[in-house]
């Protein structure tokens, strides 16, 4: 498996609840190597651009009026299998269906208010990461002394 990038997002309802530390530190905690990060409020045409796959839908306004409602603290993670690992960690789309153990099987109810965003492959996590981060503001594989105790 190969080290790769993916893009998180703490949503509104995750900074609102104030449940930001609670959430980086469970990709920390993972092995997860951060390789950007930043708190900002999200343009409406940068939510359209980012759920593009979900325009037409219904919930589609919704979301992206939920997204621009408040800031999101924006990461990049990195390490050997992060895009997938990411998800499990993030947790099923609706909570209701979230393991327990995973972010959104322990934190949240609703399938419109469930805390965190993570890229769902290769392609989709290189256009967000280029849609919320510029080349300059991400950090790749920096040396960490415990990565000898994280990855063989
Ligand atoms: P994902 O976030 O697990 O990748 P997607 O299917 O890509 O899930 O949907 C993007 C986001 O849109 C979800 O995280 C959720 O916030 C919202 N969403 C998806 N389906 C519904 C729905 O049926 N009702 C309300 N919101 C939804
Ligand atoms: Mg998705």
């Amino acid at each position: 498996m190969s080290i790769e990038k993916t893009f998180v997002a703490i949503k509104p309802d995750g900074v609102q609840r104030g449940l930001v530390s609670e959430v980086i530190s469970r990709f920390e905690r993972k092995g997860l190597k951060l390789a950007g990060m930043k708190l900002m409020k999200v343009p409406v045409e940068m939510a359209e651009n980012h759920y593009g796959e979900h325009k037409g839908k219904p919930f589609f306004e919704g979301l992206v009026k939920f997204i621009t409602s408040g800031p999101i603290v924006a990461m990049v993670w990195e390490g050997k299998g992060a895009i997938a690992t990411c998800r499990q960690v993030i947790g099923a789309t609706n909570p209701a269906n979230a393991a327990t153990g995973s972010i959104r099987g322990d934190l949240a109810l609703d399938i419109g208010r469930n805390l965190v965003h993570g890229s769902d492959g290769p392609e989709s996590a290189a256009r967000e990461i280029g849609i919320f981060f510029k080349e300059n503001e991400i950090v790749s594989s920096w040396d960490r002394n415990n990565d000898c105790w994280i990855t063989e």
